[in-house]
């Protein structure tokens, strides 16, 4: 296995973004509240997961978390949105605007071309919980991972792939059960549920994700990306179709024939195809 040598890719307060041999690692720093995300955290890990999908040298992801809590040794990925920065309209950021963008990390999860792999070493609870859910897979720590859904204790409801995409994950009756009783699963219920890919000692978890990280950069990252946005397609849509579509025009832009009609437009002239209507 290659030598793991994180390098501090940039600075943030709220998260830690890190970058070694193709992966990019972005984890929540926030232990002492269990990882819960404000405004200013949603706006770091959009500016990270935009740097990791802009570099050509990463292929694969890491969402994880810093820890454990100084105040009591828990472990914990991430607890959703920070409560205490909860106004009336959503969460209040340090400019007093409410905002509700952590669907637009989860968008941007959804949609990167890349592999993004969840690693779960405590609570992945309300909308840390979802996160865990639009991520391509999820590691779990065995000993302290625990899922939990309390967005119905606190008023909020994640309606699209925290719930929806959840169900087609693990059945809508589990999903429901999930959702409407907010109990605590251990790492290997949630394995048996289908919505965690693999239960990893505690001591081995970010070195094993590091490992499926570089099997992944070991395959084709044209065939990895087009199976991402084939697998999204059904489920997202017209945008799911865009995605999809928008690629398979970039793998056109590379045939003879986009050459001759771009040449041709430049040159003013009629393009010669060449009539290749190929079986
Ligand atoms: C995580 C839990 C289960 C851990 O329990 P435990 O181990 O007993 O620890 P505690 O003593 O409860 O907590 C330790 C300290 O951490 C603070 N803390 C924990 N979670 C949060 C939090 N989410 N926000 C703020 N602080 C938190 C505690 O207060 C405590 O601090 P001290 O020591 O100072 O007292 C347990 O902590 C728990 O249940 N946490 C709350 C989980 C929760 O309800 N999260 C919110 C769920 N909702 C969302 O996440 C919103 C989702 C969302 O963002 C969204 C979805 C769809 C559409 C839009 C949005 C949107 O709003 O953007």
């Amino acid at each position: 296995m290659n030598t793991i040598n994180w390098k501090t890719a940039l600075e943030f307060e709220d998260i830690t973004y890190k970058k070694c041999n193709g992966v990019a690692r972005i984890a929540f720093n926030r232990p002492d509240v269990r990882n819960a995300f404000r405004p200013k955290t949603t706006a770091e890990l959009i500016k990270a997961f935009y740097d990791a999908q802009e570099d050509t040298s990463i292929g694969v992801v890491l969402l994880s978390a810093e820890g454990p809590s100084s105040k009591d040794g828990i472990w914990s990925f991430c607890s959703g949105g920070d409560q205490k920065a909860r106004g009336h309209q959503g969460y209040v950021g340090d400019d007093g605007y409410h905002r509700l963008n952590i669907l637009e990390v989860q968008r941007m999860i959804r949609f990167m071309p890349k592999a993004v792999i969840c690693v779960v070493p405590g609570w992945a609870v309300g909308g840390g919980h979802s996160l865990h859910v639009v991520c391509d897979m999820t590691l779990a720590s065995k000993e302290h991972a625990i899922f939990k859904q309390t967005d119905a204790d606190v008023t909020s409801f994640d309606g699209g792939y925290g719930s929806a995409y959840l169900a087609k994950m693990v059945g809508q009756k589990k999903a429901r059960e999930i959702f409407f009783l907010g109990r605590n699963y251990s790492a290997q219920e949630a394995f048996e549920m289908g919505m965690v890919n693999a239960v990893v000692p505690h001591e081995e978890l970010e070195a094993t994700a590091y490992e499926w990280a570089q099997e992944v950069l070991a395959k084709s990252p044209t065939s990895i990306k087009m199976l991402k946005f084939a697998m999204n397609l059904t489920d997202d849509g017209m945008v799911g179709q865009q995605v999809f579509a928008g690629e398979a025009t970039r793998l056109a832009y590379m045939t003879e024939e986009a050459k001759e009609g771009r040449d041709a437009f430049l040159e003013k002239r009629k393009p010669n195809f060449e009539k290749k209507w190929l079986p």
